[in-house]
């Protein structure tokens, strides 16, 4: 089963849409394994990032990043990475679909509320990079029998 890192930003946490943003991927059907509320330290930051070094977004995205209490998320499910990257939505809020998180919740490209891993390599970077194994539930989530 694919598995993909999501995280909602600091500026997520701060509107107060951990609840708002937990529920879509609920109710698309997918199965939350680990989850937590933490800081991230600049050095984490730059490693969650590192493909982004050198760019000039690069400096004030981690800054942002680590501005304030992020939630930390692993989720399971068949297609999981291009679901909840399609459930976000494209990086810029102005071309983000409609229905979309960042479409709906956004207006800054930085600023745009969550991460989502954009390929299984990543994925599994990222969940060993927040979570350790053991921090991985696992139990059957029965409803995905009939999703
Ligand atoms: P993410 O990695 O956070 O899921 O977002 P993404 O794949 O949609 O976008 P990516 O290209 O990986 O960029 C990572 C994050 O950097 C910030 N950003 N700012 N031009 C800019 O000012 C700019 N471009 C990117 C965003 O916070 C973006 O999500
Ligand atoms: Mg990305």
């Amino acid at each position: 089963m694919e598995r993909t890192f999501l995280m909602i930003k600091p500026d997520g946490v701060q509107r107060g849409l951990i609840g708002e943003i937990v529920g879509r991927f609920e109710r698309k059907g997918l199965k939350l394994i680990a989850s937590k509320m933490m800081l991230i330290s600049p050095e984490l930051a730059e490693r969650h990032y590192a493909e982004h070094k050198g760019k000039s977004f690069y400096e004030p995205l981690i800054e942002f990043t680590t501005s304030g209490p992020v939630f930390a998320m692993v989720w399971e499910g068949d297609n999981v990475i291009a679901l909840t990257r399609a459930l976000i939505g494209k990086t810029d809020a102005v071309e983000a679909l409609p229905g979309t998180i960042r479409s709906d919740y956004a207006v800054h490209t930085r600023f745009n509320l969550i991460h989502g891993s954009d390929s299984i390599d990543n994925a599994e970077r990222e969940i060993a990079l927040f979570f350790a194994p053991e921090q991985l539930i696992d139990y059957e989530l029965t409803i995905q029998r009939w999703i």
